[in-house]
Protein backbone atom coordinates (compact mmCIF):
# COMPACT_ATOMS: atom_id res chain seq x y z
CA UNK A 1 0.00 0.00 0.00
CA UNK A 2 1.84 2.99 -1.06
CA UNK A 3 1.82 7.15 0.42
CA UNK A 4 -0.57 8.69 -1.76
CA UNK A 5 0.94 12.73 -2.57
CA UNK A 6 -0.64 14.15 0.92
CA UNK A 7 1.12 11.15 3.36
CA UNK A 8 3.79 11.85 1.26
CA UNK A 9 3.94 14.80 2.20
CA UNK A 10 2.59 14.38 5.97
CA UNK A 11 5.60 11.60 6.11
CA UNK A 12 8.36 14.61 5.72
CA UNK A 13 6.39 16.51 7.56
CA UNK A 14 6.33 14.41 10.36
CA UNK A 15 10.38 13.49 9.89
CA UNK A 16 11.35 16.94 9.73
CA UNK A 17 9.55 17.91 12.89
CA UNK A 18 11.34 15.28 14.89
CA UNK A 19 14.68 16.72 13.20
CA UNK A 20 14.24 20.23 14.35
CA UNK A 21 12.13 19.41 17.23
CA UNK A 22 15.42 17.66 18.52
CA UNK A 23 18.10 20.46 17.04
CA UNK A 24 16.14 23.08 19.59
CA UNK A 25 16.55 20.41 22.31
CA UNK A 26 20.47 20.25 21.48
CA UNK A 27 20.53 24.23 21.45
CA UNK A 28 18.55 24.81 24.85
CA UNK A 29 21.11 21.92 26.38
CA UNK A 30 18.04 19.18 28.17
CA UNK A 31 19.35 15.91 28.57
CA UNK A 32 17.67 13.48 26.70
CA UNK A 33 17.90 10.43 24.00
CA UNK A 34 18.06 11.83 20.37
CA UNK A 35 16.58 10.04 17.42
CA UNK A 36 18.38 12.18 15.08
CA UNK A 37 18.86 9.43 12.29
CA UNK A 38 15.99 7.46 12.83
CA UNK A 39 13.21 9.12 11.51
CA UNK A 40 12.50 7.38 8.05
CA UNK A 41 12.13 4.11 10.46
CA UNK A 42 10.10 5.98 13.26
CA UNK A 43 7.83 7.73 10.92
CA UNK A 44 7.68 4.80 8.25
CA UNK A 45 6.06 2.86 10.71
CA UNK A 46 3.27 5.12 12.52
CA UNK A 47 2.46 6.26 9.11
CA UNK A 48 0.94 2.60 8.93
CA UNK A 49 -0.95 3.19 12.19
CA UNK A 50 -4.30 4.92 12.97
CA UNK A 51 -4.80 7.05 15.50
CA UNK A 52 -6.80 4.75 17.86
CA UNK A 53 -3.93 2.11 17.34
CA UNK A 54 -1.22 1.97 20.23
CA UNK A 55 2.38 2.29 20.49
CA UNK A 56 4.68 1.70 23.00
CA UNK A 57 8.67 3.57 22.84
CA UNK A 58 11.77 3.54 24.58
CA UNK A 59 14.15 5.90 26.45
CA UNK A 60 14.75 7.15 22.68
CA UNK A 61 11.63 8.84 23.21
CA UNK A 62 10.73 11.96 21.36
CA UNK A 63 10.21 10.81 17.62
CA UNK A 64 7.65 8.31 18.68
CA UNK A 65 4.98 10.86 19.50
CA UNK A 66 5.69 13.31 17.01
CA UNK A 67 5.56 10.22 14.75
CA UNK A 68 2.37 9.39 15.79
CA UNK A 69 1.02 12.91 15.28
CA UNK A 70 0.97 14.34 18.99
CA UNK A 71 1.02 18.26 19.53
CA UNK A 72 4.35 19.74 19.93
CA UNK A 73 4.07 22.26 22.15
CA UNK A 74 2.88 20.03 25.59
CA UNK A 75 5.78 17.72 24.32
CA UNK A 76 8.26 20.58 24.05
CA UNK A 77 7.01 21.71 27.58
CA UNK A 78 6.95 18.19 29.14
CA UNK A 79 11.08 17.88 28.26
CA UNK A 80 11.36 21.12 29.86
CA UNK A 81 9.52 20.02 33.15
CA UNK A 82 6.65 22.69 32.92
CA UNK A 83 3.27 22.27 34.38
CA UNK A 84 1.74 22.52 30.62
CA UNK A 85 3.84 19.26 29.41
CA UNK A 86 2.01 16.26 28.23
CA UNK A 87 2.34 14.58 31.36
CA UNK A 88 2.26 17.63 33.51
CA UNK A 89 6.30 18.34 33.50
CA UNK A 90 6.52 15.53 36.07
CA UNK A 91 7.24 12.96 33.05
CA UNK A 92 10.13 14.50 31.41
CA UNK A 93 11.34 13.14 28.64
CA UNK A 94 11.66 9.09 29.05
CA UNK A 95 7.97 9.21 30.14
CA UNK A 96 6.24 10.97 27.56
CA UNK A 97 2.40 9.60 26.98
CA UNK A 98 -0.39 10.70 24.95
CA UNK A 99 -3.23 8.36 25.66
CA UNK A 100 -5.17 10.62 22.76
CA UNK A 101 -3.13 9.19 19.99
CA UNK A 102 -2.54 5.98 21.23
CA UNK A 103 1.00 6.31 23.17
CA UNK A 104 0.73 4.02 25.75
CA UNK A 105 3.96 5.07 27.22
CA UNK A 106 7.73 5.49 26.35
CA UNK A 107 9.47 3.14 28.96
CA UNK A 108 13.11 4.01 30.03
CA UNK A 109 13.40 0.40 30.93
CA UNK A 110 15.40 -1.56 28.53
CA UNK A 111 13.34 -3.94 27.12
CA UNK A 112 9.83 -2.48 29.12
CA UNK A 113 8.13 -1.95 26.23
CA UNK A 114 7.33 -5.62 25.23
CA UNK A 115 5.24 -6.45 27.66
CA UNK A 116 3.25 -3.34 27.80
CA UNK A 117 2.72 -3.70 23.88
CA UNK A 118 1.55 -7.01 24.35
CA UNK A 119 -1.05 -6.25 26.81
CA UNK A 120 -2.32 -3.73 24.24
CA UNK A 121 -2.57 -6.11 21.97
CA UNK A 122 -4.14 -9.25 24.04
CA UNK A 123 -6.87 -5.75 25.26
CA UNK A 124 -7.74 -5.13 21.64
CA UNK A 125 -8.15 -8.91 20.74
CA UNK A 126 -10.44 -9.62 23.68
CA UNK A 127 -12.42 -6.17 23.10
CA UNK A 128 -13.14 -7.15 19.34
CA UNK A 129 -11.38 -4.34 17.67
CA UNK A 130 -9.08 -4.50 15.13
CA UNK A 131 -6.57 -2.37 16.41
CA UNK A 132 -3.07 -3.00 16.54
CA UNK A 133 -0.49 -2.14 18.92
CA UNK A 134 3.11 -1.59 17.48
CA UNK A 135 6.38 -1.73 19.86
CA UNK A 136 9.11 0.27 19.13
CA UNK A 137 12.80 -1.01 21.07
CA UNK A 138 16.35 -0.80 20.17
CA UNK A 139 18.99 -3.85 19.08
CA UNK A 140 19.79 -3.79 22.59
CA UNK A 141 16.27 -4.88 23.85
CA UNK A 142 16.31 -7.91 21.88
CA UNK A 143 18.81 -9.72 24.74
CA UNK A 144 16.01 -8.98 27.55
CA UNK A 145 14.25 -11.92 28.41
CA UNK A 146 10.66 -9.68 28.15
CA UNK A 147 11.33 -9.99 24.60
CA UNK A 148 11.25 -13.61 24.11
CA UNK A 149 8.58 -14.10 26.55
CA UNK A 150 6.62 -11.31 25.32
CA UNK A 151 7.20 -12.27 21.47
CA UNK A 152 6.12 -15.80 22.34
CA UNK A 153 2.59 -15.39 23.62
CA UNK A 154 1.58 -12.81 21.14
CA UNK A 155 2.90 -15.44 18.73
CA UNK A 156 0.50 -18.31 20.38
CA UNK A 157 -2.09 -16.40 21.34
CA UNK A 158 -2.46 -14.51 17.67
CA UNK A 159 -2.20 -11.35 18.92
CA UNK A 160 -1.75 -8.13 16.66
CA UNK A 161 1.25 -6.73 17.70
CA UNK A 162 4.00 -5.21 15.00
CA UNK A 163 7.46 -5.82 17.24
CA UNK A 164 9.51 -2.96 15.42
CA UNK A 165 13.06 -2.93 16.16
CA UNK A 166 15.02 0.46 15.71
CA UNK A 167 18.46 -1.52 14.76
CA UNK A 168 21.35 1.40 15.08
CA UNK A 169 24.31 -0.83 15.81
CA UNK A 170 24.98 -0.20 19.30
CA UNK A 171 23.44 -0.48 22.93
CA UNK A 172 25.30 2.77 24.16
CA UNK A 173 28.55 1.77 23.30
CA UNK A 174 28.33 -1.81 22.33
CA UNK A 175 28.11 -3.22 19.01
CA UNK A 176 25.53 -6.02 18.09
CA UNK A 177 28.15 -8.06 16.67
CA UNK A 178 29.51 -8.02 19.91
CA UNK A 179 26.44 -9.20 21.69
CA UNK A 180 24.26 -10.50 19.88
CA UNK A 181 24.37 -14.48 19.15
CA UNK A 182 22.25 -14.27 16.26
CA UNK A 183 22.99 -10.35 15.17
CA UNK A 184 20.42 -10.74 12.23
CA UNK A 185 17.76 -10.03 14.49
CA UNK A 186 14.81 -10.26 11.80
CA UNK A 187 15.98 -14.00 11.91
CA UNK A 188 14.91 -14.12 16.04
CA UNK A 189 11.10 -14.53 14.33
CA UNK A 190 11.97 -17.85 13.22
CA UNK A 191 12.33 -19.21 16.99
CA UNK A 192 8.44 -17.73 17.35
CA UNK A 193 6.68 -19.31 14.20
CA UNK A 194 6.32 -15.71 13.12
CA UNK A 195 7.18 -13.35 10.36
CA UNK A 196 10.59 -11.26 10.81
CA UNK A 197 11.53 -8.67 7.83
CA UNK A 198 14.59 -6.74 7.55
CA UNK A 199 14.27 -3.14 5.98
CA UNK A 200 16.29 0.05 5.53
CA UNK A 201 15.50 2.07 7.98
CA UNK A 202 16.71 5.32 6.10
CA UNK A 203 13.98 5.09 3.42
CA UNK A 204 10.79 5.99 4.74
CA UNK A 205 8.83 4.79 2.31
CA UNK A 206 10.17 1.52 2.39
CA UNK A 207 9.55 1.09 6.12
CA UNK A 208 5.62 2.08 5.29
CA UNK A 209 5.33 -0.58 3.18
CA UNK A 210 6.44 -3.26 4.96
CA UNK A 211 4.97 -2.27 8.67
CA UNK A 212 1.74 -2.23 6.57
CA UNK A 213 1.65 -5.65 6.21
CA UNK A 214 2.03 -5.92 9.30
CA UNK A 215 -0.31 -4.22 10.36
CA UNK A 216 -2.96 -5.85 8.45
CA UNK A 217 -1.89 -9.25 9.16
CA UNK A 218 -2.65 -7.98 12.91
CA UNK A 219 -6.28 -6.44 12.20
CA UNK A 220 -6.74 -9.49 9.61
CA UNK A 221 -6.34 -11.90 12.73
CA UNK A 222 -3.16 -13.53 11.47
CA UNK A 223 -0.75 -12.50 14.70
CA UNK A 224 2.58 -10.55 14.98
CA UNK A 225 5.40 -9.65 12.95
CA UNK A 226 9.18 -8.59 13.84
CA UNK A 227 10.54 -5.89 11.66
CA UNK A 228 14.35 -4.83 11.94
CA UNK A 229 14.93 -1.47 10.61
CA UNK A 230 18.67 -0.75 10.14
CA UNK A 231 19.15 2.54 11.27
CA UNK A 232 21.77 4.76 12.63
CA UNK A 233 21.83 7.63 15.45
CA UNK A 234 23.95 10.60 14.55
CA UNK A 235 24.55 12.08 17.74
CA UNK A 236 26.13 10.17 21.55
CA UNK A 237 24.03 7.95 23.04
CA UNK A 238 22.22 10.65 24.74
CA UNK A 239 22.34 14.55 25.08
CA UNK A 240 25.15 16.21 26.85
CA UNK A 241 26.89 12.66 27.58
CA UNK A 242 30.61 12.63 26.81
CA UNK A 243 31.95 9.18 26.14
CA UNK A 244 35.52 8.70 26.36
CA UNK A 245 36.10 5.49 24.65
CA UNK A 246 36.16 5.63 20.51
CA UNK A 247 33.59 2.85 19.79
CA UNK A 248 32.60 4.00 16.49
CA UNK A 249 34.95 5.87 13.70
CA UNK A 250 34.13 9.57 12.27
CA UNK A 251 33.99 7.94 9.08
CA UNK A 252 31.43 5.70 10.02
CA UNK A 253 29.23 8.80 11.31
CA UNK A 254 30.25 10.78 8.59
CA UNK A 255 29.02 8.50 5.82
CA UNK A 256 25.26 8.02 7.81
CA UNK A 257 25.43 12.08 7.85
CA UNK A 258 26.58 12.78 4.48
CA UNK A 259 24.78 10.01 2.47
CA UNK A 260 22.41 8.02 4.57
CA UNK A 261 20.48 11.13 5.81
CA UNK A 262 16.62 9.72 5.79
CA UNK A 263 15.46 13.34 5.74
CA UNK A 264 17.55 14.75 3.22
CA UNK A 265 17.13 11.49 1.28
CA UNK A 266 13.72 11.72 1.56
CA UNK A 267 13.75 15.50 0.39
CA UNK A 268 15.74 14.49 -2.66
CA UNK A 269 13.04 12.22 -3.38
CA UNK A 270 10.53 14.27 -3.40
CA UNK A 271 11.88 16.85 -5.10
CA UNK A 272 12.35 14.76 -8.01
CA UNK A 273 8.35 14.12 -8.12
CA UNK A 274 8.17 17.80 -8.20
CA UNK A 275 6.97 18.44 -4.98
CA UNK A 276 9.68 21.23 -4.10
CA UNK A 277 7.38 23.91 -3.23
CA UNK A 278 5.12 21.93 -0.97
CA UNK A 279 8.17 21.01 0.40
CA UNK A 280 9.37 24.88 0.70
CA UNK A 281 5.79 25.27 2.55
CA UNK A 282 6.51 22.44 5.33
CA UNK A 283 9.95 23.55 6.13
CA UNK A 284 8.47 27.26 6.79
CA UNK A 285 5.66 25.56 8.89
CA UNK A 286 7.64 23.50 10.84
CA UNK A 287 10.00 25.74 12.33
CA UNK A 288 7.51 28.19 12.90
CA UNK A 289 5.68 25.45 15.13
CA UNK A 290 9.13 24.19 16.77
CA UNK A 291 9.88 27.87 17.63
CA UNK A 292 6.04 28.68 18.75
CA UNK A 293 6.65 25.48 21.06
CA UNK A 294 10.05 26.75 22.52
CA UNK A 295 8.22 30.03 23.48
CA UNK A 296 5.05 27.92 24.64
CA UNK A 297 7.74 25.76 26.83
CA UNK A 298 10.02 28.41 28.05
CA UNK A 299 7.17 30.88 29.42
CA UNK A 300 5.22 27.81 30.95
CA UNK A 301 4.94 27.57 34.69
CA UNK A 302 6.78 25.11 36.71
CA UNK A 303 4.98 22.52 38.40
CA UNK A 304 3.68 23.40 42.14
CA UNK A 305 4.98 20.61 44.96
CA UNK A 306 1.29 20.10 45.18
CA UNK A 307 0.89 18.12 41.78
CA UNK A 308 3.17 15.76 43.14
CA UNK A 309 -0.20 13.44 44.92
CA UNK A 310 -2.49 14.73 42.45
CA UNK A 311 -1.22 11.69 40.41
CA UNK A 312 -0.82 9.44 42.54
CA UNK A 313 -3.05 5.83 42.82
CA UNK A 314 -3.20 6.30 46.22
CA UNK A 315 -1.27 7.98 48.75
CA UNK A 316 -1.37 5.97 52.12
CA UNK A 317 1.69 7.88 53.92
CA UNK A 318 0.09 10.80 54.30
CA UNK A 319 2.59 12.68 51.81
CA UNK A 320 0.80 15.84 51.47
CA UNK A 321 0.75 16.52 55.17
CA UNK A 322 4.51 15.29 55.48
CA UNK A 323 5.76 18.09 52.90
CA UNK A 324 3.58 20.68 54.07
CA UNK A 325 5.30 24.11 54.24
CA UNK A 326 7.77 23.01 52.40
CA UNK A 327 7.30 24.33 48.76
C1 LIG B 1 16.77 -2.81 32.14
C2 LIG B 1 17.78 -1.73 31.81
N1 LIG B 1 19.08 -2.04 31.74
C3 LIG B 1 19.99 -1.08 31.44
C4 LIG B 1 19.59 0.21 31.21
C5 LIG B 1 20.63 1.29 30.85
N2 LIG B 1 20.54 1.58 29.41
C6 LIG B 1 19.84 2.65 28.97
S1 LIG B 1 19.83 2.73 27.30
C7 LIG B 1 20.73 1.34 27.15
C8 LIG B 1 21.10 0.80 25.79
C9 LIG B 1 19.92 0.42 24.99
O1 LIG B 1 20.33 0.06 23.70
P1 LIG B 1 19.27 -0.20 22.57
O2 LIG B 1 18.16 -1.03 23.10
O3 LIG B 1 20.01 -0.73 21.40
O4 LIG B 1 18.67 1.23 22.27
P2 LIG B 1 19.40 2.54 21.71
O5 LIG B 1 19.92 3.30 22.91
O6 LIG B 1 20.50 2.12 20.79
O7 LIG B 1 18.33 3.30 21.02
C10 LIG B 1 21.06 0.83 28.40
C11 LIG B 1 21.86 -0.39 28.61
C12 LIG B 1 18.21 0.50 31.31
N3 LIG B 1 17.74 1.73 31.09
N4 LIG B 1 17.32 -0.49 31.58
Amino acid sequence: MALDREQQLEAFRRMLRIRLFEEALIAHNPVGHLSIGHEGAIVGACMALRDDDYVTGTHRSHGHPIGKGAEIGPLMAEIFGKRTGICKGLGGSMHLTDTKMGLICESAIVGGGFPLATGAGLSAQVRGTDQASLCFFGDGATNQGTFGESINMAAVWKLPVVYFCENNGYAVTTPVSMSHGQPDIARRADGFGIPGITVDGQDVEAVHAVTADAVMRARRGEGPTLIEARTYRFDEHSNRLAIPIEYRSQEEIDHYRNERDPVALYRAILIQRDLLADIEAIEAEVRETIDAAVTFAKESPEPETSDLWDNMYANPIGLDRAMEGQS
